[in-house]
């Protein structure tokens, strides 16, 4: 037996390589953190390193992930290889007592650090817990290309960037009826993005970074990858159809949008209707 037989790892690398199957993930662009079960923790144990890694210490703090242990990929990994040795290329993480740092205590065999965006997800996991009252346990980054395309003809906003996407597939206000958060261009990796995207998700399920990806979060992997797909795909009809040259005829109103919320049971931030 090898911990990568295990469902949560098996899982966990099937997801990294949905997402460079969709050509989300170029180079090492994207990451993806899975907060651990304590029964997914007792199955891995007996496969950590048997000397852990040295306590790192972050800019973020958070009291509800204390002692709680990660799924995360490696810094400068490529999602594409994954698959091929989940050892080089992912990690567990183990939280310290304070919330504050990390270590390493498995993965990463050839050496390496979690994604640079590790502050980032820590913060964003600890306000979608408290956001979902404790079910949250995926955060994941990617770079869908259509979605940063929108981030350069619509108006950096919540309500534009909701309103568009609601509007590009009726799926979406039955997927996302919260909306999505809008970061203007930050630079990426530090805590200054860590809490302009933390603060947006304590409303929102999902944040866009203007001209460069998306973060969204879910309660397991289908829904956090079944996110990130079902707005990607509302950002591609949009491209599709503002680059087309046709005169828009009709599209989703907002009557159409509140008819949905009614009919699914669903709240809809009527602040983002007109
Ligand atoms: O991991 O996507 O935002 C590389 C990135 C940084
Ligand atoms: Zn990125």
């Amino acid at each position: 037996m090898s911990i990568l037989e295990l469902d949560v790892i098996k899982n966990y690398v099937r997801a990294c390589n949905d997402g460079w199957l969709q050509n989300w993930h170029e180079r090492n662009g994207g990451n993806l953190t899975y907060l651990m079960s304590e029964e997914e923790v007792a199955l891995c144990r007996p496969y950590f390193k048997e000397t852990p890694g040295e306590w790192v210490k972050m800019d973020v703090q958070a009291d509800n992930l204390k002692n709680a242990f990660f799924l995360s990929t490696g810094s400068g990994k490529y999602f594409r290889n994954v698959i091929l040795a989940p050892q080089d290329n992912i990690c567990i993480l183990e939280i310290n007592d304070a919330g504050d740092s990390w270590r390493i205590v498995w993965g990463l065999e050839m050496g390496g650090r979690p994604t640079s965006e590790f502050p980032s997800h820590f913060l964003n996991h600890s306000v979608r817990l408290k956001a979902t009252n404790g079910k949250n346990r995926v955060i994941y980054h990617a770079h869908p290309g259509n979605l940063i395309a929108m981030t350069y003809i619509l108006p950096l906003t919540s309500r534009a960037f909701s309103r568009a996407l609601w509007q590009s597939a009726t799926e979406c206000p039955v997927v996302f009826p919260q909306g999505v958060g809008v970061v203007e261009w930050m630079v990426p990796g530090g805590r200054a993005i860590a809490l302009a995207t933390s603060e947006l998700m304590k409303e929102f399920p999902a944040a866009v970074w203007a001209h460069h990806g998306l973060f969204v979060s879910g309660q397991d992997l289908d829904e956090a990858f079944g996110l990130m797909h079902t707005i990607e795909n509302a950002a591609r009809i949009f491209m599709l159809v503002t680059s087309s040259g046709m005169p828009i005829m009709q599209t989703i109103t907002d009557d159409a949008i509140r008819a949905i919320a009614k009919d699914f049971g669903l709240t809809v931030r009527e602040d983002f209707l007109n």
